[in-house]
């Protein structure tokens, strides 16, 4: 008998001798009534929280260094086993006061291939980014290539933990040691990872996190700077509090960088679930790795163990030639049956403004972040996404692939 895929992927997963007119982007029911989102955020237990934000209001401090950021900034350091932890109200701000608070000046090498912030906040600061291509394999800034970017005016580099993975953090060490540069790490998606054996957050000058709504471990919005070194960590504490060293006395240039108590408040009650985030993270990808194992032009980016993943992005690479269906094709075909898969870093913050503007030929010195970014595809995963769907989502991929040259005429002939 025969199947057709909308039979097939919507009630029972089996996407055997589907018909391409049965999937949404073709005008079909779609799979999904609700929109499957990338990085809904993971809730830990409500009552702790309810609880802590109740003592909260009671206390009436809500904020400016108050007991909740104090503890989760232990809580933090503790973890990951560095010396100071200083919270702050995002990732962005934290990168931004780290910049700073380091004295980078002049030129500070970049990947393009990263979410904007990493460069906007070096561009915030006056400093002019230069990006430097990636390493395909591992979706991280090529540490072979930094030298050729060094110039008299550069005086750091930053290294971004893609998904979690840790950046050739000892490659990139030696090339900073080797010019007297400032290695400063964007760990905005590596909170609980580590690197041979250490924990994310020590390496460099400083390491930054992000707690955003949508990372392994959320505060709502939040952040931290992580470092082991006295003066620099005293350095941003002071600057994410206006320059305040008491009442009335301002020591240097600041800003309001601080972390609020229910911020605090979710990321400690957030935290106590870590473990539990971490394994479905880590079911999810199983599955996601079972159903998506052997198709063609497809791969799926793999975590090391030994590198404690946390496995909150689920990344794949689509190579059209292969698959017959190209990324952008999957991507409309994903969204039509209200999966929201992500073309995360598309296309490159080279290509975004203000940098497309002033560096119009910086693609030229990019080839591997171009390609990759034409590649990658980032699916649902996290606490909110269940096993079944998993199924229907990977059905539905494997349709669009075992028909890809059929879906890439229709939608090629219906946009004409
Ligand atoms: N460096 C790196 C390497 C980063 O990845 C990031 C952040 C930063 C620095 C800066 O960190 P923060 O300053 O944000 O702390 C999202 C996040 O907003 C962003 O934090 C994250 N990287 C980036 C990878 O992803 P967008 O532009 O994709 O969209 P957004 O925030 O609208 O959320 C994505 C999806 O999540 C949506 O489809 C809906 C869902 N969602 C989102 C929120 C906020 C929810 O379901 N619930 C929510 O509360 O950036």
């Amino acid at each position: 008998m025969k199947m057709s895929i909308g039979a097939s992927v919507k009630d029972k997963c089996d996407p055997v001798g589907g018909e391409i007119g049965d999937l949404a982007v073709f005008g079909a029911r779609p799979a999904f009534e609700d929109t499957l989102h990338v990085g809904r955020p993971n809730i830990g237990n409500r009552e702790a929280l309810l609880l802590r934000i109740n003592k909260l209001l009671d206390s009436r401090w809500l904020t400016n260094d108050g007991t909740y950021v104090q503890e989760f900034e232990k809580r933090v350091a503790d973890l990951t086993g560095v010396k100071h932890c200083i919270a702050m109200c995002n990732a962005t701000v934290a990168l931004e006061i780290a910049i700073r608070a380091l004295g980078l000046t002049g030129e500070v090498i970049v990947p393009s291939f990263t979410f904007v912030a990493t460069v906007h906040a070096l561009q915030w600061q006056q400093i002019t980014p230069v990006f430097c291509d990636i390493d395909p394999r591992t979706h991280n800034i090529d540490p072979a290539r930094i030298e050729d970017l060094i110039t008299p005016r550069t005086t750091g580099i930053i290294g971004v933990h893609l998904w979690g993975r840790p950046s050739a953090i000892n490659e990139l060490q030696a090339v900073a040691n080797r010019h007297g540069l400032a290695l400063l790490f964007d760990a905005a998606q590596a909170f609980g990872c580590k690197y041979r054996g250490r924990m994310i957050g020590g390496f460099g000058r400083a390491e930054v996190l992000s707690f955003h709504a949508t990372k392994f471990i959320n505060s709502g919005e939040g952040g931290a700077a992580l470092t082991n070194d006295d003066d620099l960590a005293a350095r941003i504490r002071l600057m994410k509090n206006f320059g305040f060293l008491g009442y009335d006395e301002v020591a240097s240039i600041g800003t309001n960088g601080k972390m609020s108590e229910l911020s605090a408040a979710l990321g400690l009650t957030n935290l106590e679930s870590i473990e539990n985030f971490t394994q479905v993270n880590r079911e999810n990808f199983e599955v996601y790795g079972r159903e998506l194992g052997h198709l063609p032009g497809l791969s799926l980016l793999r975590y090391d163990e030994e590198e404690s993943p946390n496995y909150q992005y689920v990344v794949v690479e689509i190579e059209a030639a292969k698959a017959g269906i190209t990324r952008d094709e999957l991507l409309a075909v994903l969204h039509a049956e209200n999966v929201l898969a992500r073309r995360y870093f598309y296309p490159g913050v080279h290509r975004m403004e203000p940098y497309r503007s002033s560096f119009p030929r910086s693609g030229l010195a990019l080839p591997e972040t171009e390609a990759l970014a034409s590649r990658v595809l980032v699916l649902p995963t996290g606490t909110a996404v269940k096993t079944a769907d998993i199924g229907k989502i990977c059905a539905i991929i494997r349709v669009a692939i075992e028909h890809g040259a059929e879906i890439s005429k229709a939608l090629v002939s219906a946009r004409q």
